[in-house]
């Protein structure tokens, strides 16, 4: 797990036909389009700026180290050159495969690489008419699995996790989504995907791949609290161990593309937000839904450039911390990484930022910004074990502890 913790900022790029669209990724189920009215996003689907290596440049510049593409979304167009369906982009007016570029330019910079791969498909014939499929209004509940072998379906799915993870190199996670039991009819569940056997093959063919959550088979190797904030350390489901968790977050409300979808969370909220999942020991992957032509929205753009500016201050807050055994201060944050313990402040305090049980355990307080460094906090006789740090200009600062380990008091 040292590299998803260590990273704890992840890249995820919902892009396929339904971004051509431009109506959110589930337009084919929510407006319960025909294959036919879906049809022209294929044949027009052409991504004329599409440019990996920039995505990848600008996602590192955010402070992003790992990627989580959309292999296949629900709709079931694979951005991949299968061999097990026509329904891909080399057979788009595009004519060629778009995940190896983008593999390929991220693993370059650097990037960890993740492949999403949905286990619903609304183009495949054997998927079952279920309460989310665009058909739904087409059958009656009683009928939805008459026609249907999901075994065959299960053979597809199968065949195609193994065409991904042969076919472009070291792949570091396997971002499934989603299972679901309750589908309207007798559904066997995750049974239905032959799930272990699934996760046996992914572990075959890519030892040491991290597996999250979503393929019902309980916690797998991470959990995926979506578009929420943990309130505290997540807990694996059941058996009270803890796992690195992982929350995804959408930079407008829309996991794809939407032409109306403009309104941005601030750099200044996101930051917040990640800080808040290291301190309680999580990562967070936010998500970039590109348009039609391939190209990331200035919006979307402006913010991962906030973002970065203040990675590139407070990155060492952030990269391999985790949670701090000290509480900090009302509307505050510790994260803590060994003898560093980084004080994030979300909203000032009146007057002194009062920080309980450090006392005169902190050697020195450094402004990452200005690389100053305060030598002696005010620490009130009357209150032993306690640190005053006033007129603090910046919202991030380092403490140093001393070498014993911290103890809470
Ligand atoms: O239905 C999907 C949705 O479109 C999106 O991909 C999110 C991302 O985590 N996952 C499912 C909803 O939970």
């Amino acid at each position: 797990m040292s590299w998803l913790t260590e990273a704890r900022f992840g890249l995820f790029v919902h892009w396929g036909i339904y971004a051509a669209a431009a109506r959110h990724e589930w337009v084919k189920s929510y407006e319960q389009l025909t294959d036919a009215d879906y049809q022209p996003y294929f044949d027009h689907f052409s991504p004329d700026l599409y440019d990996p290596v920039r995505w990848a440049d600008d996602a590192w510049n955010a402070g992003m180290r790992y990627l989580v593409i959309t292999t296949k979304h629900h709709d079931g167009f694979c951005l991949w050159d299968s061999k097990l369906t026509d329904y891909s982009a080399p057979n788009t007016p595009w004519g060629k495969d778009l995940l190896a570029p983008m593999v390929d330019a991220f693993r370059e910079r650097g990037f960890k690489i993740g492949l999403y791969h949905s286990l619903l498909d609304w183009h495949h014939p054997e998927f079952p008419v279920d309460l989310y499929h665009p058909q739904r209004k087409d059958v009656d509940f009683i009928d939805r699995t008459a026609d249907r072998d999901v075994s065959k379906y299960a053979d597809y799915l199968h065949g195609q996790v193994r065409e991904l993870l042969t076919g472009y190199g070291k792949i570091d996670v396997m971002w499934f989504d989603f299972s679901y039991a309750d589908r309207g009819f007798n559904a066997k569940g995750p049974d239905e995907w032959r799930s272990a056997e699934l996760l046996a093959m992914v572990r075959e063919l890519q030892p040491g791949i991290l597996v999250n959550n979503r393929l019902g088979l309980g916690s797998g190797d991470f959990t995926t609290p979506e578009q929420v904030q943990p309130p505290g350390n997540e807990v694996a489901a059941g058996n009270g161990t803890q796992l690195p968790w992982e929350a995804c977050h959408t930079l407008n409300g829309s996991w794809g593309y939407h032409r109306d979808n403009h309104d941005w969370k601030s750099p200044a909220l996101l930051i917040r937000m990640l800080v808040d999942a290291v301190s309680k020991g999580g990562n967070m992957l936010l998500n970039v839904g590109p348009n039609g032509r391939g190209a990331w929205e200035p919006g979307a753009l402006d913010v991962l450039s906030g973002i970065g500016s203040w990675m590139r201050l407070h990155e060492r807050s952030i990269r391999d911390c985790g949670p701090s055994t000290y509480v900090p201060p009302a509307d505050c944050r510790y994260t803590q990484n060994g003898r560093r313990l980084y004080l994030h402040v979300f909203a000032w305090p009146m007057g002194h930022l009062h920080l309980p049980g450090l006392g005169d355990r902190v050697e020195y307080a450094q402004f990452l910004h200005d690389a100053s460094e305060i030598k002696r906090m005010d620490v009130d006789p009357a209150a032993p074990g306690h640190t005053y740090l006033t007129g603090l200009p910046d919202n991030t600062l380092t403490l140093k502890l001393p070498n014993r380990a911290p103890e809470v008091d």
